[in-house]
């Protein structure tokens, strides 16, 4: 085998001996060109005068797959080799975005990569707009998952990404008339050069059908399932490149086909249409990803997608553990763990318990002690309406074993452990049990996970407290070391380093080329927070991204800003307690200021908003429809000279967010205390150099404590005030009527005056804050809002003020690195070693 090795750093080098590195340099602009070149005529099959951009860009990903194929095998053959253990990341979502520009920078070879294809004439990054994104998640919970393989890369972590491989991705947002629209987001239709197929670890999975019982000559009794169908699952591999090229993760995604055998018997009587009807349903299991990311729709399509991802990836963890240990399952816990990305592959768990009982011949106790040994569950929400719970006759139609085992792990769940704690307490026992009982009888897929779990997270320290303690405070009684805490983060090679050169070059000087590794580093910014000339020369990288931001909102909106304006940005998914109708209401409110005088002495500002809503979450689209219809309006009203625009930018996803993010001045943070379980934006945008416009939830609070409470703009309720204020019973009317200001700006939206000739169709907006009770009291903190944007703007008058904060704010977000967070988890819940690639 090949062996490589780093190039050693050296912090001193003298002039003679940096000539040398230009000449290789030069050397190796001139063989990616080459390669790409070739590619182009050998992989892709056109010429240069004949290629499209599409082209080159397929031609790029051929060349940069030369490195990373290698490096793959090399890390597969010493895990392989050594038998190390290593961590099983199940998730429904990997919210990948574009790999291209990643790989290669992870690679080093990003530079050398421009400039080979300056050389033919070509810009790499329009050269990259040609990839489409990799859209296999709703949001934070998916795109933590992607930082997470990339950490677990660089970090050298023995790992696999487990997931599906939807044919189409969240779907594509489209503005008409300022409503959102839906689009099929068909991101390989015609296939992709970013992954592999691998038809020789293909799984068949069995669903439906019955179970009966089979009495052994001993007398013992066991269940037998009678599947009624076998889906295929066909493994898709997209490596995932560490930094330095350290080693190469891999991601494996399974897409659905049906299976040759399948109702043959339909077929050979002349049902030929009916089999092919047949063979659709198969292949239904991993067409879409469902759209929600905080309402549980129960569609019994969603159980088949997650039970069928989940059933490929153990048939392949135990296919590669047999290798070695040839069906002898005492070292299993030890070699593997497995992590469940929040409740959406809980199946996994009587899945593993049911290949071991009914297809190697262990017995319940011996695989309960495997399972308990091997799962640990991380939890992304304490929203009610998203805890998953599956009705029992989903399960008796498409999972009927599963459902049998997991009475039977409910049945000593409740008799051994909960009896003996709370002897004769039924109530208790109603609360804990896996089982909701009711007119429909549910299955609870978090009460599982923690039943059955090593260990339990929350995704920042105020939401671990609020897990263990509002959540799930009788399990934590009955096991307090269970649950613990390991705060989000995110990389800082896609978040900092490829989306922000500018900014990256500053930390190469001042912190070394170390900093993507340890992002600890960059705090050596820190002591040039007061320099003048850092001050200058930190505002005119973001001054540079504000200039291209301001094009590229041109290009997708018509709509011109200034770049000297405070760019106030709030992208994320739309949902109430993310509370983007607080954000729109004080807009109003300066809008309104700004009619009665303007000349108001106050900075112009830009408030950009990116944000999807669910398709079928009514009041989310109301509140998208309602920003573009302000905008429009305030956009084009001359009387306040420009000093306000409000964008919407359509489709946010990961690629735009990369454009967005090192462009803003203000990151807007603002969710009812409690509610956001972390928040992963709020770590790119202060890495980015953002203050935090925020409340104090999620891991916002972490943030100001690194970065300093009076470096950002903090505001509103408390999570104690939030649930004191809740059950004194809130009442928003008293806002209303005491706020004159907050009644006119409420009014405004019962008239027609954004809406010409329609008026009320901006009116379920005041209607949910006021006939609905403001579930998530946006009135409450409208006031505070208000206050923390004057604070803002008067803080962004003081040029050099303003500088430190952001300084001082990007500089102290090492510890919000997805290594760091990758790190925690081996060291607290995976006991697992990073291991060098032979
Ligand atoms: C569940 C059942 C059926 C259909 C869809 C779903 C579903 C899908 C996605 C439910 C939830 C999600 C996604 C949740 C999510 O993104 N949560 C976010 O996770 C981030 C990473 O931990 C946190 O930073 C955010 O605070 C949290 O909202």
């Amino acid at each position: 085998m090949v062996t490589k090795s780093t190039p050693k750093k050296t912090t001193t080098q003298s002039n003679a001996v940096k000539a040398a590195p230009a000449a290789d340099y030069k050397q190796s602009v001139a063989k990616f060109k080459d390669s790409v070149l070739n590619h182009l005529r050998t992989t892709i099959g056109t010429s240069p005068a004949k290629a499209s951009k599409l082209a080159w860009w397929q031609a790029v990903v051929a060349a940069a797959n030369e490195d990373i194929f290698g490096r793959l095998t090399d890390t597969q053959e010493t895990h392989a080799k050594n038998d190390t253990r290593a961590v099983h990341y199940l998730s429904a979502e990997f919210l990948m975005g574009r790999l291209t520009i990643n790989n290669l920078t992870n690679l080093e070879k990003f530079d050398i990569a421009r400039d080979a294809l300056k050389e033919l004439g070509l810009d790499i990054n329009e050269v990259c707009e040609e990839e489409p994104d990799m859209a296999l998640g709703n949001g934070g919970l998916g795109r933590l998952a992607a930082c997470f393989m990339d950490s677990l890369a660089t970090c050298k972590y023995p790992c696999v990404g487990y997931g599906i491989h939807y044919e189409n991705g969240l779907f594509r947002q489209e503005i008409r008339g300022g409503k959102q629209v839906e689009r099929p987001d068909s991101w390989r239709e015609y296939g992709s050069p970013l992954e592999v197929c691998r038809p020789e670890s293909i799984q068949n999975v069995p669903l439906g059908g019955y179970v009966d019982k089979q009495t052994a000559p001993d007398g013992s009794v066991s269940s037998v399932w009678h599947p009624a169908t076998i889906i295929k699952g066909v493994p898709w591999d997209i490596p995932v490149v560490g930094y330095r090229g350290s080693s190469v993760a891999i991601l494996r995604l399974w897409e659905s086909r049906s299976t040759e055998q399948f109702n043959w018997d339909v077929f050979n009587a002349g049902g030929y249409v009916d089999a092919q009807a047949e063979k659709s349903l198969a292949e239904t299991v991993s067409k879409v990803l469902y759209p929600n990311d905080s309402t549980e729709a129960g569609k019994e399509l969603r159980l088949t997608q997650q039970y069928f991802f989940c059933a490929c990836s153990l048939r392949d963890i135990l296919r590669r553990y047999n290798r070695t240990h040839h069906h002898d399952y005492s070292e299993f816990a030890k070699k593997i763990v497995i992590q469940l990305n929040d409740t959406h592959p809980t199946i996994a768990i009587p899945e593993l318990m049911r290949l071991l009982i009914d297809e190697e011949g262990l017995s319940f106790d011996a695989a309960w002690d495997i399972a308990q040994k091997s799962f640990n569950y991380t939890n992304h929400t304490l929203l009610p309406e998203a805890l998953e719970k599956w009705p029992v006759y989903i399960f008796e139609k498409l999972l009927p074993r599963h459902l049998e085992i997991i009475y039977e792990i409910n049945y000593h769940f409740l008799n051994d452990v909960v009896e003996k704690k709370w002897p004769g307490n039924n109530d208790i026992k109603a609360k804990l049990s896996i089982i909701e009982e009711g007119e429909c009888r549910k299955v609870r897929m978090a009460n599982l996970c923690v039943i059955t779990s090593g260990k339990v997270n929350g995704v920042a320290k105020i939401h671990s407290k609020l897990v263990k303690e509002d959540l799930f405070p009788e399990y934590a009684e009955l096991w307090p070391n269970k649950f613990c805490n390991v705060t989000n983060g995110v990389t800082p090679r896609r978040w900092l380093l490829a989306c922000n050169p500018g900014l990256a070059n500053i930390y190469n000087e001042v912190s070394g080329k170390d900093w993507p590794l340890n992002l600890d580093e960059c705090e050596k910014l820190k002591k040039f927070a007061d320099n003048k000339d850092y001050q200058d020369r930190f505002m005119k990288v973001k001054h540079d991204n504000k200039v291209v931001l301001a094009k590229t909102i041109k290009e997708l909106v018509g709509v011109d800003v200034d770049p000297n304006a405070m760019f106030d940005v709030q992208v994320k998914r739309l949902h109430e307690y993310k509370r983007q109708h607080l954000n729109l209401l004080y807009i109003l409110s300066l809008y309104k200021s700004l009619l009665e005088n303007p000349d108001m002495d106050i900075p112009a500002q830009v408030f950009i908003f990116g944000a999807k809503a669910a398709p079928a979450y009514t009041l989310a689209k109301d509140i998208i429809y309602a920003i573009n219809a302000v905008g429009d309006k305030i956009n084009n009203d001359l009387r306040i000279k420009g000093k306000l625009k409000v964008v919407f930018l359509p489709n946010y996803r990961v690629s735009l967010a990369e454009k967005i993010i090192p462009a803003a001045d203000i990151s807007e943070q603002i969710s009812t205390a409690g509610y956001e379980a972390s928040g992963t934006s709020n770590m790119k945008f202060a890495m980015n150099g953002a203050l935090t416009l925020g409340t104090m939830d999620g891991a916002n609070i972490e943030i100001v404590e690194k970065a300093g409470i009076e470096n950002n703009i903090i505001f509103g309720l408390s999570v104690e005030e939030v649930q004191s204020l809740k059950a004194n019973g809130y009442n928003s009317w008293d806002y209303y009527n005491s706020n004159s200001e907050l009644k006119s700006i409420l009014d405004w939206l019962d008239t027609d005056y954004f809406t010409p000739g329609q008026p009320g169709v901006l009116s379920s907006i005041k209607r949910s804050l006021l006939d609905n009770g403001d579930p998530f009291l946006v009135l409450a903190d409208f006031a505070s809002y208000k206050d923390a944007h004057q604070r803002a703007q008067a803080m962004f008058k003081d040029k050099q003020r303003w500088a430190k904060a952001a300084m001082i704010n990007s500089a102290t977000m090492g510890i919000f690195s997805s290594d760091r967070s990758m790190h925690d988890y081996a060291r607290d819940i995976w006991n697992l070693q990073s291991k060098n690639v032979d």
